[in-house]
């Protein structure tokens, strides 16, 4: 009786001791493909960025944490099925043998479709969750507490371009809308997700949108694409393209008068000599364990993974030493619950190395998106506004415009003067304008990281084309 008083004392002491001097302990669980082709969130772009920032915050707080990253990637992994069975196997197994009481955990999913089954285990065991591909649980995500208890989304999502696009049509009072959906490509699935929150987004916003899906196949004919073009025209003047570059050209040759806006992820603010060390350091290893060359590209300007990897290991530690803090007062330490990590996530923008980064109270990142129209002038792409994602509002360039081609250089009016049909009178002697306004988003998994890189190619795209809208290619300057 005696001997075994005195050693549940002597634990308790322990315990205590170790609850006022030793800091909780913050590992990252890595389930990401190894290697995909056309996947940015690859072994190669995350895993030594996970490690530089491992480092940096280890020797940021002298030390004081240990944070780790375990890996459970395989290279044999070619689809997003193979990467969804074994990831669910592999983190209960791993927890389920190995969890501590002195560690928070956080896992880092992929941006494969379809990830509900870990986010639930992850949900069941109160683990937190930073996943790449919030997209298919999007309409949860809206609606704050109805998503995965324990998930929130850190990757590029078309929730970001949709409050955006919405805040432009109701700043321009375009209330009909059509939106293009291309289906039959091997990311209208992707398409057709983007205009469900499309919706989900516009219902929430309290205006009276009357917003017509128009889905279009790729391999549509050039009459059909016109006539269909034509009937939509009797329901609005506006349009959002949410297709493939090829077919946004295509409709866009059809016609040559025309306002074209793009919603294009902004390019992440540069890092190139904010961050020139830790950029350094990523390359580096980079080289030496995957022998990846950046080719002198900072690697968390690259558009690829890194970036991603970075802010997730610096939020994920915020939250944890936060927790240390608001639990030494109290001293009721106890495992790591997922669940209240994410409530200190909800509603909340991050100051992070590299750069500010702001979550919504259901926990999705939003991402700033910048907004391009061509300057009629110049022949140039120009920035014409930037949609903030931490204050979620527009702020528009002063001197910077989109060159419309109305009568009295105004934006167009949602329905025209003569109504849609008009033809007479001063509505007949302006000329028709149809606003396009494309939001060239990622496309699903394959890029949902992908913001800046993927525009670069639809530039491409847009500019290589031989029959590139009205204007010569030539003719064009495009920022850089
Ligand atoms: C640091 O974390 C790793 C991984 O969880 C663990 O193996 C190691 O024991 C920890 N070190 C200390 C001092 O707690
Ligand atoms: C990166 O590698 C180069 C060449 O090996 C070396 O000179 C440089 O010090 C390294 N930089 C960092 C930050 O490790
Ligand atoms: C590393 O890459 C370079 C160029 O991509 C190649 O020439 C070289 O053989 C590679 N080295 C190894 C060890 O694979
Ligand atoms: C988010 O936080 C701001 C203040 O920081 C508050 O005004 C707003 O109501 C909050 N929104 C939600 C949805 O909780
Ligand atoms: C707009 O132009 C005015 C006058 O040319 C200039 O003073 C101002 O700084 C410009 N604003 C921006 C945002 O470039
Ligand atoms: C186009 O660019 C020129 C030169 O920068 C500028 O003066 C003009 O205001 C721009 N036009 C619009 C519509 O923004
Ligand atoms: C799709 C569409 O609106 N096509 C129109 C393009 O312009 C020609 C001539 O102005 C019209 O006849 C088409 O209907």
């Amino acid at each position: 009786m005696f001997l075994l008083f005195q050693s549940v004392t002597f634990l308790n002491l322990i315990a205590i001791t170790c609850a006022l001097t030793q800091k909780t302990n913050i590992e990252v669980l890595v389930t990401l493909q190894y290697e995909m082709p056309g996947y940015v969130t690859n072994a190669v772009f995350m895993s030594p960025t996970f490690e530089v920032a491992r480092d940096e915050v280890m020797k940021r707080h002298g030390g004081q944490y240990n944070v780790s990253v375990r890996y459970f990637q395989h290279k044999d992994h070619h689809t997003c099925d193979d990467i969804n069975g074994d990831a669910v196997a592999d983190v209960s197994e791993f927890l389920y043998r190995h969890r501590r009481e002195d560690t928070c955990y956080a896992i880092v999913e992929t941006g494969c479709n379809d990830q509900n089954g870990l986010s639930s285990l992850a949900a069941a065991l109160d683990v937190l969750v930073f996943t790449l591909n919030m997209d298919s649980m999007a309409k949860d995500f809206l609606t704050p507490k109805s998503a995965p208890a324990t998930t929130v989304s850190s990757g590029a999502s078309s929730i970001s371009f949709c409050m955006a696009l919405v805040e432009l049509l109701d700043r321009n009072n375009w209330y009909h809308v059509t939106v293009v959906i291309e289906t039959s490509t091997t990311i209208s699935r992707f398409y057709q997700m983007s205009w469900e929150f499309l919706l989900e987004v516009t219902k929430q916003s309290g205006s009276n949108f009357q917003i017509v899906p128009l889905n279009v196949e790729n391999i549509i004919s050039t009459p059909d694409l016109m006539k269909i073009l034509a009937e939509s025209k009797l329901r609005s003047r506006v349009y959002v393209l949410l297709s493939t570059a090829t077919l946004a050209l295509r409709i866009m040759n059809l016609n040559a008068s025309r306002s074209l806006i793009f919603l294009v992820p902004q390019s992440n603010s540069p890092t190139a000599t904010t961050l020139a060390d830790v950029n350094e350091k990523i390359s580096n290893l980079t080289l030496i364990q995957y022998n990846y060359s950046y080719n002198g590209v900072p690697p968390l300007d690259s558009g690829n993974g890194a970036k991603g990897a970075i802010d997730i290991v610096e939020i994920f530690s915020t939250l944890v030493i936060e927790r240390d803090s608001a639990l030494l007062g109290s001293g009721q330490y106890g495992p790591c619950s997922g669940s209240q990590l994410v409530d200190r996530i909800a509603n909340r923008t991050f100051t992070i190395s590299s750069g500010r980064v702001y979550f919504t109270a259901g926990g999705i990142r939003l991402i700033n998106t910048e907004m391009f129209a061509l300057n009629t002038s110049t022949l140039s792409l120009q920035t014409i506004g930037v949609f903030d994602g931490t204050k979620q509002r527009f702020t528009f360039n002063e001197n910077k415009t989109v060159p419309w081609p109305t009568a009295n250089g105004l934006p167009p009016a949602d329905v025209p003067e003569c109504g849609f049909t008009g033809h007479e009178g001063r509505c007949a002697a302006e000329k028709t304008s149809t606003i396009i306004t494309t939001l060239s988003t990622a496309a699903g998994c394959v890029l949902l990281l992908a913001g800046s890189a993927y525009y670069r190619w639809f530039r491409q795209q847009l500019f290589a084309s031989a029959n590139y809208w009205v204007l010569h290619r030539r003719d064009l300057i495009l920022p850089d």
